[in-house]
């Protein structure tokens, strides 16, 4: 018998070592299955004993017990020994740098198109004019009749404004911001000094025409204004915009709603007059148009044009901010991509 308890030390001595030299948990897993789980050599071994003798059976099976609890003992240490040892490594790998200095969040600004019309209307301010707003979806009346815009004038053409489909309205998309300009005159009197800047809509798409944009106009109404007020004024706008002593000159034009009227042409921002693609080798770049405004105007918000005389003026924002700097292609400024919009 002294074969069996032998037999069994022997056992114990090799599962040990299975154990102590277990790298992973599924190589001590492996060890417990080999040598004292269910089907182990341990189990194995106990089951060719039954023919022992009693005593001898008892003595064969308390050392066998034994030996498995050592086992096990030996088996939960190493199990823990091996998790710890993972835990570390892990904690290694994971350990964050408190001292690494933070991801800054992508800082935006505003668009290049609503920096341009906030200088436009902080000039004006400064200049004594005040800001005026008004409905973008505009009843025809204000969009063009009160302008003095007759009913065969191709600006009311289907091809050239965005007409809303509503029951009983004459109403359209504004084609320009002169509508908010009637309504103020109809909601106060002289002497009156406003600007009126917002988004206007009109059928056209190319590289120069978006189908919605930007204006600023304005207009003073008082007694005894003049065409001389009106190019001081711009004068004074085009320095601040521009910079100071920025030549400027006064083309003849045309506008329904002026009389006379004329376009503001300033020296080209690119090659000074010397001549360029920009300019088409004018020297001078169109930047608004103007007028003083016409007694027709008048007789639609009640002025009486013995009494009052005023000038108005309407810029394109985009065409400003083209301009300032040297973007050809006005569809860039709706696109959004950030990197045309981040140059800015
Ligand atoms: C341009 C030209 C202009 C006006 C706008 C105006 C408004 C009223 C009465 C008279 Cl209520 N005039 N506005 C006058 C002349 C020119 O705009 O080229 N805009 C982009």
């Amino acid at each position: 018998m002294q074969d069996t308890t032998e037999r069994i030390a022997l056992l114990t001595e090799e599962g040990l070592r299975a154990i102590s030299s277990a790298k992973t948990e599924s190589d001590l897993l492996d060890a417990k299955g080999r040598y004292f789980g269910k089907k182990g050599a341990i189990s194995e071994f106990l089951k060719g004993v039954a023919s022992l003798a009693v005593e001898e059976r008892k003595r064969v099976g308390a050392s066998a017990n034994e030996a498995r609890a050592n086992l096990e003992a030996a088996f939960a240490r190493k199990l823990e020994e091996i998790r710890e040892g993972e835990r570390k490594a892990r904690e290694g790998l994971e350990r964050i740098d408190v001292t690494l200095p933070g991801r800054a969040p992508p800082l935006g600004h505003r668009h290049p198109v609503s920096r341009t019309m906030a200088e436009i209307i902080a000039i004006f301010q400064r200049l004594g004019f005040s800001i005026h707003g008004g409905p973008e979806i505009e009843k025809d009346y204000y969009n063009f009749e009160a302008l003095n815009i007759p009913k065969d004038h191709p600006a009311r053409d289907m091809q050239d404004t965005f007409y809303i489909d509503w029951p009983g309205g004459d109403l359209v998309l504004r084609t320009h911001t002169s509508p908010i300009q009637i309504r103020a005159m109809e909601a106060m009197r002289p002497p009156l000094r406003v600007i009126a800047p917002g988004a206007v809509y009109r059928c056209d798409s190319d590289v120069t025409h978006s189908p919605m944009f930007h204006q600023v106009e304005g207009f003073a109404v008082d007694r005894s204004i003049t065409m001389g007020d009106l190019k001081g004024l711009l004068n004074e706008f085009c320095g601040m915009m521009f910079g100071e002593g920025k030549p400027l000159r006064f083309r003849p034009s045309f506008f329904p709603f002026t009389e006379p009227s004329a376009e503001v042409d300033i020296r080209c921002v690119i090659c000074d007059g010397s001549g360029c693609r920009v300019c088409q080798d004018s020297g001078w770049l169109e930047i608004l148009g103007c007028g003083m405004i016409d007694p027709a105007v008048y007789g639609f918000v009640g002025y009486d044009p013995e009494e009052f005389t005023g000038f108005a003026f309407g810029m394109g924002v985009e065409r400003i901010a083209m301009l300032r700097h040297g973007i050809s292609d006005i569809r860039l400024f709706f696109e959004n991509d950030p990197r045309f919009l981040s140059q800015f």
